[in-house]
């Protein structure tokens, strides 16, 4: 590629030629100074008036040439595009502008780039880079003298508190001896089993006594409410779920526009120029993942950003093994009996399991039956232990799954969710007295007939109103 530099912008002349022109063939026009001197831009020198068409018609023949044209005043770029336009139509032409002073230039092989397009995006992360270092120094400066530092996750804790737990431990430098990842209830699910094992990252389960043993706490992904009142003052917080009042802390960074902490503490790293490295990256990019539902659910500009740079250092291998886990063979034969017992009405895919050993298969077979010909809503419920767990979907234009289930099970247990999915827990002894059995064939009578009458109070959406 040959470029041509057409400009009398001095700032501008240094930042193509220091920069992404170092190893190209350069022709730059060179215009006249003041005092009548040349003044010659990088590369070699061409010259003559550029609002006239000659200047440019022996300069450098061939096809594939870019001009690059950027004049102080917008009225001579436009000129020069014109000259350009009559002597080289063959030469690809990229205009500077500032805001759309120059929007009436048209031609085939030109674009237009605003200053702002080039540099202020770069600027304000820089700036907010800035920002985020101040907070990584405060920080630092909570946890940075202590002999060890408890990094505390919320009861069977998520991959995006787990990474982001790991994320810290980065940033203050400090290893499993000086700041454990610690929580009060192990993991279950399988899918963040594997991820610790995948990973090799090593959680505590403590009891809350346990936490004298450390001279600081830092709370990640969860806030002092959760806990019940086991710690009432921490001394750093990192989290992205709403600000909960009434407790103190020395540092705390709550963004609940955030889609994860992961977020957060990517930021952390960016800003402090903290290696990141592939076993982190990864954890990193998969908290991020599970926690906005790949990117689909409460999702910020932030949330993107951070798995954009994370991706291309994840050990792409390692993640589908952790999102895929192993299925025992018991399992697989669960699932196989439920997808035989789905039953579908009016649009509504509905399966009951009965007792189920693990939890998230009942999430997992919504999931699934959502996906049945004719499905526009699905639930799955199953029983586990002393509960009646259910699971909800919908194709997303519907009603929102947590006002249907807030309305069918709000009365007689804890029922809620987003637009897409929900999900309810009510004690079977609420139940039993509501519905007046908990027998297998009265759970499923009483969610087919509840969803349906629920759902249908809408008035089905057009095709219009659908996204
Ligand atoms: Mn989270």
């Amino acid at each position: 590629m040959i470029y041509l530099l057409v400009s009398d912008d001095s700032l501008f002349h240094r930042m193509v030629s220091e920069t992404f022109l170092q190893e190209e063939e350069v022709w730059s026009w060179a215009g006249r100074k003041k005092n009548g001197e040349a003044w010659p831009g990088p590369g070699a020198a061409f010259y003559g008036d550029p609002g006239d068409p000659e200047t440019f018609r022996g300069v450098v023949p061939g096809r594939d040439v870019v001009a690059v044209v950027c004049f102080k005043d917008p009225q001579r770029t436009a000129q020069a595009v014109d000259a350009l336009s009559s002597s080289r139509p063959e030469v690809k032409v990229l205009v500077t502008t500032t805001n759309g002073e120059l929007d009436h230039l048209v031609r085939e092989n030109l674009r237009k780039v605003s200053w702002a397009d080039m540099v202020g995006d770069r600027l304000e992360a820089e700036i907010a880079r800035l920002r985020t270092l101040e907070r990584v120094q405060a920080v630092r400066d909570v946890l940075g003298a202590a002999e060890n530092v408890a990094l505390v996750l919320q009861p069977d804790p998520d991959p995006d508190g787990i990474a982001s737990a790991l994320a810290l431990r980065q940033v203050l430098r400090r290893n499993r001896a000086t700041a454990p990842i610690v929580t009060f209830g192990g993991v279950t699910r399988p899918e963040n089993v594997a991820m610790l094992s995948l990973l090799e990252i090593d959680l505590e389960v403590i009891r809350p006594a346990d936490l004298l043993r450390f001279e600081r706490v830092a709370l990640l992904d969860v806030q002092p409410n959760v806990l019940k009142g086991v710690i009432e003052s921490p001394d750093v917080v990192i989290d992205h779920h709403p600000e909960q009042k009434g407790y103190s802390a020395r540092f705390r960074d709550i963004r609940s526009s955030y889609g994860a902490t992961s977020t957060i503490l990517t930021e952390y790293c960016l800003a402090a120029e903290v290696v990141i490295p592939q076993r982190l990256a990864t954890a990193l990019l998969y908290g991020i993942k599970s926690d906005t539902l790949f990117l689909d659910r409460e999702t910020s500009k932030a949330d993107i950003l951070a798995f954009s740079y994370l991706y291309p250092h994840v050990n792409t291998n390692l993640l589908r093994r952790i999102e895929k886990p192993e299925l025992p063979r018991s399992a697989l034969r669960a699932f196989g009996r439920a997808l035989r017992e789905v039953d579908l009405t009016h649009g509504l895919a509905y399966v009951h399991l009965g007792t189920v050993e693990r939890e998230d298969v009942i999430p997992q077979l919504a999931e699934l039956s959502l996906q049945l010909e004719g499905a526009e809503w699905s639930a799955a419920s199953g029983l586990v232990g002393d509960n009646l767990v259910v699971s909800v979907r919908n194709a997303g234009y519907q009603k929102a799954a947590g006002t249907v289930v807030k309305a069918l099970f709000g009365d007689v247990g804890s029922a809620g969710g987003h637009q897409a999915m929900a999900k309810a827990v009510i004690p079977l002894k609420a139940f039993r007295k509501k519905y007046g059995s908990t027998r297998s064939g009265r759970i499923k009578a009483v969610m087919i007939k509840g969803f349906l009458e629920e759902i249908e109070c809408v008035p089905t959406s057009s095709a219009s109103s659908r996204r």
